[in-house]
This record gives C-alpha cells, structure tokens and sequence, in this order.
C-alpha cells in the first residue's frame, strides 16, 4: 500500500481551524517559563559568585563541568590563541579558507547595519538643536556555548557586531570540555581558538554556563551587557542579572518552520527539518504544506534519512517531540507563523515574495528554497543569534545595535530657551514642581 513508508517518530497532522493555532504554538513554546528547579540553581550559583567571586566560578566549574581549572592560569594565553591559528592554517587551510570567508561575510552583513544606524538631530526655531546619537557600550560579554556541539562559527556571530559597534573591551567566555583533548589548550577546542585569534578577541576564559555569566556580571569585568546564546542555565541566569548588566536575549531552543508548496523538493526540506533537529533534544522543526502529498514525500525522507544518520538519536528524540509536518491551507500557515513567530522561517514555496509581507513575526526569514537556514547559520551575512521561544515577536536578531545604545541630545540656545520657558512654567505649576518652573524661568527671562 501507500503506508509502506509510514514513518514511526512523525506523522503528518491537519490543521483546519483558525481557533486551533493557538493550542499548536504553546505545544511548541515554552513562553518563556523556567521551571523552578532551574530558577533555584542558578540563583544559588549567583549569589555564590557575587560572594565568592573567581573562587566560587573555579568551584561550580569542578562540580558542574568536571574540569579544575588552574586558578593560577584562568584567562587563556594569547599566544595560544595564536598558536591555534597556524596550526589550523597549516594542517587545515580549507577549514581556515572558510572560517575566513564566514568572518568576512559576517563583518560585512554588520558594517552595513552599523551605516544605517544615523544619528538624529532636528532643528529648534531659535537656533538650538535636539536629538539622540548612538554609542557604543564600554564592556560586553559573550557567551559561547560548548556542551553538546561547540560552535566557532556562534564566536563570531556576537564578537563582530560588538566590534564593529565599537565596543571598548569584549570578554568571551565558553565551558571547558571534561577532557582536554590537547595539552594546554584549556579543554577548549582548538577550533573555537583559532577563530577567536581570527577575529582579534584577546581575552577568552574556559568556564561557562551561570557561574561564567555570573562572573562577567559582578566580577572584575562587571560588564555592561551578556550576549550569546546557551543552554537553560545560562538563560535563567540572563533573566536574573537584567539589571545588573543589559543582555540580548533570552535564548531557548532553537526551532525552524518552514512553508512549503507543490513545487519543493522533499529531500531538501528533509534535510532542513534534520538540520534543525539535529541541534537539540529539544529543537523544534515544523513543516507546513497545503499539499498532502508533498508532506507523504518529506515523510518518507525523513524515514529514511534519520534512520541512516550518524546524529539518529538526537533526531529521533527532536523530531519525535518537536517535530510536526502539518497540512494546512495558506492561511492557516501565515496564522501559524505570526502566532508562534518562530526563530527561523523558511518559504519553499514558488512565489515567497508574495507570502513575505504577511509574515513580519519570525526572526529571520529564508527566501525561496535556495536560502537554506544552513547558509544563514554559516555566514550568508545576517546573524545565527536569534530571538526564540516567541520573543521574535518583539525583539530582533543579535546584531551592532544590540551593543550600541542611544543617548539624547538637547542643545538649546537662549531664544529656545526663553520661547519654551511660558509654556513649561506652565506644566510646571499644574504638575506642582515649583522649582522645575523657576529653573525654566530663569533662562527665559535672561534672554535680552
Ligand atoms: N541554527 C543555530 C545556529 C548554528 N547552526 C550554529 C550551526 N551552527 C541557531 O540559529
Ligand atoms: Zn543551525
């Protein structure tokens, strides 16, 4: 029969009623929630730290991470950075080829967010001016996950646009593998090193998750904002520094939708779906199509592909959880999307421009079936760090203006001064701030 390539961890699911999507997206999100055993741990560990300092961070490494650092030796040496480099340049130089291309594509993508960032000033009637410039924050952090995959390629995602917003001092930090697989090389991956010494970021430490942002926060650094994306610790101990330190976002697991019509091909869309779920347990990776018989095909792909994988498990796990092909009308889809407003978005369909403008949610939108999600996580330009967890819908992906802030500007001169004082005197008097009445006064009366 047809059913011979009936797949066993997914299975294709209608979605017929506007009144369903909702009940959809919270099976799929988490809405920000952190379960409460997460929230006790990380508050401990933060307050350990803010106490203890470096002391504290060398502990929670050894219990959490099963690594003992060397107190002596914590920050890793520059010289190592560089010797990471021109071994990877000679016993790999197409890997060093790309790391470079990516680098560059990456530097390029924020140059040109930095341009469109102007500053802003208007004229007043007497010759003053007001308006707002941007400014680059003093110190910033940035997280680098390690646990189950290590990401060179997330290292220059947060380190280029802190660089070219013209950040004075850049702190990476990233979690040391149990192991060390080379002598001196800090349990980090030689990888992760040479990209850091590519990019020209010196000063890199090998300990993560809270107690590592913890560190960042209240320690020496006592920087000024976190980025970068990590596991569920690392995003509770985000939520509970606001305030402390400004951060970029609060990253969950990352989660792929992608719209799809007659005309995809169903082996492309399989490997997307696994590209996705292959990050994570938890990685969300959902396909929509009004044309059952596409999802029959990307069903028997799947089937097939996860099943010969070297990374089945994780599939398995994801795509059982998480993972959806649902068969539903174009309305229903755009419903789907800007409710959920999930990080990635891919539109395989043969018109995408036309769908594009309804779909304003998700955090980065891939194009036409050309424009996989791979080429974005590897470098096209725009950044892999993106809101998740449905914060797309009011927050924006990681980027140069993420470590830039604005501050106003208000230059007035004695005519402004003395043609606004009758009316702010007035404001004054009604809000009952006398003094605010006077100190308006004052100027306006000097004027001749
Ligand atoms: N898809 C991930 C980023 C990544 N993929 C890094 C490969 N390496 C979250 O956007
Ligand atoms: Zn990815």
């Amino acid at each position: 029969t047809l059913e011979v390539h009936r797949c066993y961890f997914i299975s294709i699911t209608d979605l017929t009623n506007r009144a369903d999507v909702p009940g959809w997206v919270a099976a799929l999100a988490r809405n920000g929630e952190t379960e409460e055993d997460t929230r006790k741990a990380v508050t401990a560990i933060l307050a350990d730290v803010r106490r203890d300092g470096l002391k504290a961070v060398l502990d929670w490494t050894s219990r959490l991470d099963g690594v003992a650092l060397d107190p002596a030796a914590l920050r890793i040496p520059e010289a190592a950075l560089q010797t990471a480099r021109a071994d990877l340049d000679r016993r790999q130089p197409d890997l060093m080829a790309a790391l470079r291309e990516m680098i560059a594509n990456v530097r390029r993508f924020a140059e040109g967010q930095r341009g469109c960032l102007r500053d802003l000033e208007l004229p007043l009637p007497g010759g003053g001016t007001v308006g707002e410039r941007w400014c680059p924050l003093k110190t910033a952090g940035v997280y680098i996950p390690g646990g189950r995959a290590f990401y060179p390629s997330t290292l220059a995602m947060t380190v280029i646009p802190a660089q070219v917003a013209g950040v004075g001092r850049i702190v990476g930090v990233t979690p040391p593998k149990p192991q060390p697989t080379l002598p001196g090389a800090w349990g980090v991956d030689p990888l992760v090193l040479a990209c850091a010494a590519e990019l020209g970021l010196t000063e890199l430490y090998p300990f993560g998750g809270a107690q590592a942002l913890a560190w960042l926060a209240y320690g020496e650094p006592a920087v000024d904002l976190v980025a970068g994306p990590g596991n569920r610790f690392v995003a509770e101990a985000k939520r509970q520094l606001i305030g402390t330190c400004g951060i970029d976002a609060l990253a969950g697991p990352t989660e792929l939708l992608v719209i799809a019509d007659d005309g995809a091909d169903p082996a492309w869309l399989a490997e997307d779906l696994m590209a996705q779920a292959e990050h994570d347990p938890d990685a969300a990776a959902v396909l929509v199509s009004a044309d059952r018989a596409l999802l029959k095909a990307v069903e028997a792909q799947l089937q097939n592909r996860v099943t010969a994988s070297p990374r089945r498990t994780i599939l398995e796990q994801s795509l059982g959880t998480h993972g959806r092909l649902v068969c539903a009308e174009r309305d229903l889809a755009i419903a789907l999307a800007q409710t959920w407003a999930p990080e990635h978005l891919e539109l395989c369909v043969r018109d995408p421009e036309a769908w594009l403008p309804s779909l304003t949610a998700a955090g980065a939108v891939f194009i036409g079936s050309a424009s996989a999600e791979a080429f974005g996580d590897y470098g096209a330009g725009p950044n892999h760090v993106l809101p998740t967890d449905r914060s797309a819908r009011y927050t924006s992906p990681l980027g140069v203006a993420t470590f830039l802030k604005r501050q106003s500007l208000l230059r007035l001169s004695a005519a402004d001064a003395a043609t606004m004082a009758p009316w702010v005197e007035k404001l004054a008097e009604a809000e009952g701030l006398t003094h605010h009445g006077r100190s308006a006064g004052l100027r306006g009366h000097h004027h001749p």
